[in-house]
């Protein structure tokens, strides 16, 4: 017997989540036997979540994807028959080419961050598409109305290093359960709570994290911006602020003062739906514990007034000075700190001169089912191609999403690895590769390292990465510009303009860092226009919007219906990673099924036993799922888990049949936790 190859390849966790951690596989006979953190990545500290620990087990599911399909039955049956690529790609820039000669904006591409690299993710796909002159989309499903929001007020998705966070003596934990969806952050934490730090939590569900900070703060979903001016209030009246980094690095004090003189705990508590004095409580932390750090997530942002809330917040660590020090301020994303270069990778320049109209993937719904104003008034979509994401399970009221895509005159191309509920209405199901088997680089919105995913085993089947096909596809098109020879490799080349970044170390550690200041905005230099932290913002007034941050109340604000007297939300559930992992059997039986959390009151008022099956409803749709009698859901507030495949719930729907496609007010994006519901005990 010969001894078996053995070999170590540096990746990168390619996962939609902000920890981006450093991977390393180890090889054997050209298999994968083995993922483990990279320990030399500080981030990473060799330290792998439980989804990405049964990684091996998701790359050799047996129902990976390996062949080209076509369809064979009816839309969403998800039969299919196989075909070569020859065959499926002739096909479809056939069927690509027919439309474009009438208009190229019938045809849609939608993909989100199924894998967050660079090249998988935004590289020839948007090449392809800026050449064919298709539709554009707007990717708000995730991040813009938080990310608009700071960029408005500290001029970016840019914030206090996480790190750091260590070193805080208060932590702010707003809108996140970081245990579930940034485990790295709570390392930090934990050393900072070792060194004597308080650590609050602001989150309407009693979550995981929240069981082990110091304090919860259970508002109501949507109140945050009422919280935040309370806080500014307290800060004020009771001379808790920074005067001279207010005179110095901000614009529009005056202003905000008397926004912010409005808002009295008392008011912001009967918003809330909390005690004044835990308002009161935590502005004196605020005020007087430095240095305070405050990690927002996303998960605050998901509402109506979701860019106004994160603007409020962001404008409280220069009110009191935070950002002098290296362990205060505000984090809600660090990808602005990457000096990539996405327009080498996208080239907008083979727009030449077009201007497609752009549909916002938050309303895919109403744009496939003809709604004027989310096709901004151009054609019907006529053809999708669909990679990264899973429209089907993750948009937002998925009766509209599904009845688009079961469109007969739908032309639909979806890339997977998995058949997802969106891959069952696919005309043309491709088989698509993991990390594992692909080139990528990646940035990060937690930390600030650039790295580098080096293949490390050979793709099985016919899987081909997303760059190949759309290469392939511009090649069936015609296309000869040269940017579409580039390989995958040669893409990852392109994502940092000459210098930006140190390629030996990444291709000899796998990672390298952006070098940033220890505190960036100690002495301000915001890159905002005024290089100041704008509280006020005259970018905002010139769109015809509030220059102040504000309360903006819910779409569906809690207590406002007597039909629907109870708000969901519906976070990510722990295993699973927004709907990737739901078909891995083991990370599936930790989650065990669709549940609602409820509050035992309102579970009393309505005879809900724990464990019974409940329908969940609006005007929107219906969704069955278990009832959890739980003190993890406050009162008034019903959580359902997310995000399940539609086709493991046994009345083939989930969470997103509640809700609805209305907007945020900065940065267009998804409302998911501004939904009002009634929930009823099944009988039997
Ligand atoms: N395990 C796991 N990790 C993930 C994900 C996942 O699905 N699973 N998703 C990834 C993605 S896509 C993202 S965008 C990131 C960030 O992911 P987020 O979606 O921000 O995830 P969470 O950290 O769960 O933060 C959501 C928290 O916000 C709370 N929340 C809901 N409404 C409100 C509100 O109105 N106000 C406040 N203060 N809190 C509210 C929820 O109860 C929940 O605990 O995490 C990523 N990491
Ligand atoms: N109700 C509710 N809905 C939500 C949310 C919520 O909190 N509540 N969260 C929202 C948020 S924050 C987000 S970010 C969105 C996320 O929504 P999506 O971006 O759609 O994320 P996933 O559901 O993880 O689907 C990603 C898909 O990409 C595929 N994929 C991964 N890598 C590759 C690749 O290299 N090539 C190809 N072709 N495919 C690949 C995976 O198999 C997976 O099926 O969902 C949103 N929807
Ligand atoms: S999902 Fe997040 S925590 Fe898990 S391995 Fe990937 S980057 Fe790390
Ligand atoms: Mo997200």
């Amino acid at each position: 017997m010969t001894a078996p190859t053995r070999s170590v390849v540096r990746g990168a966790c390619p996962h939609d989540c902000p920890d981006t951690c450093a991977l390393l596989t180890t090889v054997e006979d050209g298999r994968a036997i083995k993922l483990q953190g990279n320990p030399a990545h500080a981030p990473t500290g060799g330290v792998l979540c439980t989804k990405v620990s049964r990684y091996i087990e998701r790359h050799d599911h047996p129902e990976r994807l390996l062949q080209p399909q076509r369809r064979v039955g009816a839309k969403g049956e998800g039969r299919f028959e196989p075909v070569s690529w020859d065959e499926a790609l002739d096909d479809i820039a056939a069927r690509l080419r027919a439309l474009a000669a009438e208009d190229a904006q019938a045809i849609l591409p939608y993909s989100y961050a199924g894998t967050m690299g660079l090249v998988q993710g935004e590289s020839m796909d948007r090449r392809f598409f800026h050449r064919l002159g298709a539709s554009l989309l707007d990717r708000t499903i995730c991040s813009t109305a938080g990310g608009e929001a700071m960029g408005y007020t500290l001029g970016g998705k840019v914030g206090m290093r996480l790190e750091f966070f260590a070193e805080a003596k208060l932590i702010l934990i707003w809108g996140s359960n970081s245990i579930a969806s940034n485990l790295h952050f709570w390392r930090h934490v934990q050393t900072a709570k070792r060194a004597g730090a308080r650590v609050v939590c602001i989150d309407p569900r009693r979550t995981e994290t929240a069981d082990k900070c110091d304090e919860h703060i259970a508002l109501l979903p949507g109140t945050d911006g009422a919280l935040a001016l309370a806080l500014m209030h307290e800060l004020i009246v009771h001379d808790w602020l920074d005067p001279d980094y207010i005179a110095r690095h901000t614009l529009g004090w005056e202003a905000l003062r008397e926004r912010a003189l409005q808002w009295p705990p008392e008011r912001a508590a009967e918003v809330c739906g909390i005690p004044a004095q835990q308002i009161r409580d935590l502005a004196q932390a605020y005020g007087t514990t430095k240095p305070a750090a405050i990690r927002l997530n996303y998960g605050m942002q998901r509402v109506r007034g979701g860019g106004n809330a994160a603007r409020a917040i962001a404008c409280l660590p220069a009110l009191v000075g935070a950002w002098r020090h290296r362990a205060g301020g505000v984090l809600l994303s660090s990808s602005g700190f990457y000096p990539a270069d996405r327009a080498a990778l996208q080239r907008p320049d083979l727009l030449a001169g077009r201007r497609p109209r752009t549909i916002n993937m938050s309303r895919i719904g109403d744009a496939l089912t003809g709604d004027a104003q989310a096709l901004s008034g151009g054609p019907a979509v006529q053809a999708v191609v669909v990679y990264n994401s899973n429209p089907v399970a993750v948009a937002p009221e998925s009766a509209k999403v599904v009845a688009g895509f079961a469109r007969e005159d739908l032309f639909t191309v979806v890339l997977e690895q998995f058949q997802t509920d969106t891959a069952d209405y696919a005309d043309y199901l491709l088989p698509a590769t993991m990390q594992l088997e692909h080139w990528d680089i990646h940035c990060s919105y937690g930390h600030t390292d650039v790295l580098l995913n080096q293949p490390a085993i050979a793709a099985p089947g016919q899987t081909r990465s997303n760059a190949w096909v759309f290469r392939e596809l511009a090649r069936c098109m015609g296309y000869d510009e040269p940017c579409f020879a580039d390989d995958d490799e040669a893409l990852c080349r392109q994502a940092f303009a000459p210098g930006a970044i140190d390629w030996a170390a990444l291709e000899r550690d796998g990672f390298a860092p952006v070098p940033l200041p220890e505190a960036p905005f100690a002495e301000g230099r915001f890159p905002t226009p005024s290089g100041q932290c704008e509280f006020f913002s005259e970018r905002l007034v010139a769109l015809g919007m509030d220059g102040l941050p504000d309360h903006v109340p819910n779409h569906e604000p809690a207590g406002s219906s007597s039909a629907f007297p109870l708000a969901m939300i519906s976070p990510p559930a722990r295993n699973f990673l927004n709907s990737t992992f739901v078909n891995v059997r083991s990370l599936r039986s930790i989650e065990g099924e669709p549940l609602i959390e409820i509050h035992a009151d309102d579970a009393a008022a309505r005879g809900i036993a724990d464990g019974a099956m409940v329908r969940v409803f609006n005007a929107r749709g219906e969704h069955r799922c278990r009832a959890e009698v739980s003190r993890r859901a406050r009162p008034g507030v019903v959580n359902g888990l997310g995000i399940w495949w539609r086709k493991f719930n046994a009345d083939g729907t989930n969470v997103n049949q509640l809700t609805s496609q209305r907007l945020t007010d900065i940065g267009r994006g998804p409302t998911f936790y501004d939904c009002l519901v009634q929930v009823e005990a099944l009988a039997g």
